[in-house]
């Protein structure tokens, strides 16, 4: 049996179930695993993770497990650990310290139990394991060989590390893959804002004028499934490119203050605070919807809107009803957090293959090659993005061209064309 501390053992049968289903979605990831399942290039590696621990993680960790890596696991947010998945992982032997809503002496608590067994790779997101190795754990500095890290502000915190000389180990940071954020922005987030909504709403698309704040990444995600939908998108932005892209797409653009009084359906996805404010929520129709995407929950001012009510209730799970001083009603989903996350179930398994294949990879590569690797933070090689993109497409049962000798020859060549 594991060394684990989880929510509660008997939920691991409805945990097994997902993790199956979502390795019937996570085909890559499941073609590396049979790989490694010969190959063992993880053999004698022990990985500390700390990662959300969800259906997909576990299905990462079952890789990791089957390429020959001892492995032990916290979560990296207290809201994220679904209780079953961390019961499933525990009843089949992974060391796992992680459950719902835990405290942030227990969230560190949990860190440090994965470092017990002296990990020879680290894994983040949010780099909260590495920076607990950087200021805790000098004595385990030596036995790590490399680390991988998951997310945007993770990588920028440790490139600020490596800067000033703090970092004591190699790190890829695979959120730079294109394979990593091109997918998940775009059509993780595109689809799972829009599962949220509808979720936490059950309102009809079709018809609606939906407002996107931020023709970014995410926002052209998002835009583009609600009008495959059958909305009206409009889009706010602030840079004229971004604006530019979304007007050429065919969606309409206008500042905030003009969308704000014809919009029914409003997320904000843009990383900056106060998208929508007290202005906004005067100018809205009655029964308009606000929703957040992008950066936690400081896109819409809530306190602008508390000011502005004079009451509100829960009226349907993630979605609260502020009545106006003047009888209009406004529907705050998912108290302005994440609504993908907290209304949905984040991105698909699909996505997450693809961005946990780049972990995978990530970790094999320390573990062959970390030892040659200075103490910084390193993005990986475009090749990887090119053999996991070919693998998905192959288990899509799609096929590709490849150039002849002549076009590469023609490519190649300056004297070549005119
Ligand atoms: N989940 C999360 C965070 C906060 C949160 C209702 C309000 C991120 C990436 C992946 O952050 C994550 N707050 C909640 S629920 C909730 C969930 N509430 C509850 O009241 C506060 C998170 C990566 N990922 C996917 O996207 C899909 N599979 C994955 O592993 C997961 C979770």
């Amino acid at each position: 049996m594991s060394n684990h501390k989880v929510a509660d053992l008997k939920l691991a049968e409805q945990g097994r179930l997902k993790i199956e289903w979502a390795e019937s979605r996570m085909p890559v990831l499941m073609t590396l695993r049979e790989r490694a399942r010969t190959e063992q290039p993880l053999k004698g590696m022990r990985i500390a993770g700390c990662l959300h621990v969800t259906k997909e993680t576990a299905v990462l960790v079952r890789t990791l497990r089957a390429a020959g890596a001892e492995v032990s696991w916290s979560g990296c947010n207290p809201l994220s650990t679904n209780d079953e998945v961390a019961a499933a992982l525990a009843a089949e032997g992974t060391s796992i310290y992680a459950w719902h809503g835990l405290s942030v002496e227990e969230f560190y608590w949990c860190i440090e139990k994965t470092l017990e067994f002296k990990p020879t790779l680290t894994l983040d997101d949010g780099a909260d394991l590495i920076f607990t190795v950087h200021s805790k754990h000098p004595e385990l500095q030596g036995g790590i060989i490399g680390g991988t890290e998951e997310t945007t502000t993770g990588v920028q915190r440790l490139r600020a590390m490596a800067k000033d000389g703090k970092l004591k180990y190699p790190v890829y940071a695979v959120n730079d893959s294109e394979t990593k954020w091109d997918f998940d922005n775009v059509y993780g987030t595109g689809q799972s804002s829009i599962d949220g909504i509808v979720r936490a709403t059950s309102v009809l698309l079709a018809g609606k004028t939906f407002v996107v704040g931020g023709y970014g990444h995410c926002g052209r995600g998002v835009a583009s499934r609600a009008a495959g939908m059958g909305a009206n998108v409009v889009c706010t932005e602030i840079k004229p490119t971004a604006a530019l892209k979304a007007v050429l797409e065919g969606y309409r653009v206008m500042p905030m203050d003009e969308a704000a009084k014809i919009g029914d359906i409003f997320i904000t996805a843009t990383g900056v605070r106060d998208i929508l404010v007290g202005r906004h929520f005067e100018r809205m129709k009655d029964g308009a919807i606000i929703c957040n995407t992008g950066h936690y929950d400081v896109e819409i001012n809530i306190g602008d809107l508390e000011k502005l009510a004079k009451g509100k209730r829960e009226i349907r799970p993630s979605n609260e009803e502020y009545t106006m001083k003047d009888g209009r009603r406004i529907y705050l989903l998912a108290q302005g957090r994440l609504v993908n996350l907290a209304a949905a179930e984040g991105h698909p398994s699909e996505v997450m293959d693809m961005s946990f294949a780049n972990q995978f990879l990530a970790l094999c590569r320390l573990a062959k090659d970390g030892k040659k690797l200075d103490k910084k933070v390193y993005e990986l090689p475009p090749e990887q993005d090119q053999e996991l993109a070919g693998i998905k497409l192959r288990t899509m049962g799609m096929a590709i061209d490849a150039l002849t000798e002549e076009q590469k020859k023609y490519l190649s060549s300056w004297e070549e064309g005119t």
